[in-house]
């Protein structure tokens, strides 16, 4: 990275789970900002966020905010993104979304930096950030499809409520509360905002994650089947998801199965393969219990797997379990990876 460089950076939706977790991952990792804009709803237009000990103040996100901008770091919602990413892009900025709004748009690379930054190379002003579960599922299946190749995925999440923002997070912990005191919890943000019933995620597990689609399954069910296929190139790739909501703050799990082109993989061979990749730290040994799990992965940066073994009846198919912290490397440290890659290919321009 060129030391000298540095960069306008804006963070639309400061103020959410994301925004501020952005926030801290850019200050953490000393992410050349020569200077910062906080932009947000009118709601929290004025409110104060701290960075590198300064003050900034919040600004209300309009098209004129992007004036000077060379990165916008998005993350406010699709609609905010399909309204404001292109005035962004017109005014000179490179944005990275974290939304879904452009995700499978051909001329909008779909990016994890360890699995595909050539695809980088081809960007057009917006790069999209894949969902927090797709991230890492393929960050952990990438060397396996290099090395082995993949057919089929079965995949079945157990994700966090920080995933579906600071409402969530704040209605699980009332709700938690309620019932510790014998109170009946209530709910109005989980499964999905745009939903007609909610129900509560304390003591729970909630079989819906977003909308459900025409085909009975939900909409975060076929991100990951789609950015899957996108980011591994294949679109003959058999994938199938179904994603739980669990009453955890931070980190998601994932239990995946998956079945390879080569026949007689071993979980050694898998676990071998694993114990190098780039992103990925191992954590399997069942005979000391040894395993990720989400409290473990929280505020961590990589994605942890354990739990590999073969199948006992299908001769190439193994499982394996997935854990990452849903806010970095699902969502705002990803982000910011994109963004250091754009500079050490030489992508980001220079003024
Ligand atoms: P959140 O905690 O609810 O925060 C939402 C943020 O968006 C707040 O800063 C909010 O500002 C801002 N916002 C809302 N409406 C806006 C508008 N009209 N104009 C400008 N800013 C607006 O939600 P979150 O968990 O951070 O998630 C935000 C978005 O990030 C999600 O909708 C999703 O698209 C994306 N996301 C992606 C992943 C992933 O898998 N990669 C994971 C989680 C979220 P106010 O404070 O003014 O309301
Ligand atoms: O629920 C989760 O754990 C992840 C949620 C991601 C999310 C929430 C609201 C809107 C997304 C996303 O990034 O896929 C979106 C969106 O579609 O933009």
């Amino acid at each position: 990275m060129n030391e000298q460089q540095t960069y306008h950076v804006a963070v639309v939706g400061a103020t959410g789970a994301v925004g501020q977790t952005m926030l801290e991952t850019l200050e953490k990792r000393q992410f050349p900002v020569g200077k910062l804009t906080l932009l947000s709803s009118e709601r929290s237009a004025g409110k104060k966020r701290i960075y590198n000990n300064e003050t900034y103040e919040v600004q209300v996100a309009t098209p004129e905010a992007f004036e000077g901008v060379d990165i916008a770091l998005f993350s406010a919602g699709g609609s905010v993104s399909k309204k404001l990413a292109k005035e962004a892009v017109k005014r000179g900025a490179v944005v990275i979304d974290n939304t879904s709004a452009f995700r499978m748009d051909q001329d909008v690379p779909l990016v994890v930096p360890e699995v595909n930054p050539d695809a980088l190379k081809d960007h057009q002003g917006i790069i999209a950030n894949p969902n927090c579960s797709t991230i890492q599922m393929v960050a952990a299946l990438k060397p396996i499809q290099e090395k082995f190749g993949l057919k089929r995925v079965i995949v079945s999440t157990y994700q966090a409520v920080s995933g579906a923002g600071t409402e969530a997070i704040e209605e699980m912990k009332e709700q938690s509360a309620a019932v510790l005191e014998g109170k009946t919890p209530s709910a109005s943000v989980l499964p999905a905002g745009g939903d007609k019933r909610h129900f509560p995620i304390a003591f729970n597990a909630i079989p819906q994650i977003d909308l459900f689609q025409d085909n009975g399954y939900t909409f975060e069910e076929m991100k990951m089947i789609n950015e899957t296929k996108k980011i591994l190139q294949d679109e003959s790739l058999s994938v199938a998801a179904t994603c739980v909501r669990l009453p955890i703050e931070s980190g998601h799990a994932e239990s995946v199965y998956f079945e390879t082109e080569a026949d007689r993989v071993g979980a050694s061979e898998v676990q071998n393969l694993l114990r190098d990749a780039d992103g990925v730290t191992l954590q399997d040994d069942p005979a000391s219990q040894e395993y990720p799990m989400p409290a473990m992965a929280a505020g961590k940066n990589d994605v942890f797997v354990g739990r590999i073994r073969k199948d006992l009846n299908v001769d190439n198919g193994i499982h394996m379990w997935v854990v990452a912290d849903n806010l970095l490397k699902g969502a705002a440290l990803n982000s910011v990876q994109i963004a250091e890659k754009m500079i050490e290919l030489g992508l980001m321009k220079s003024k």
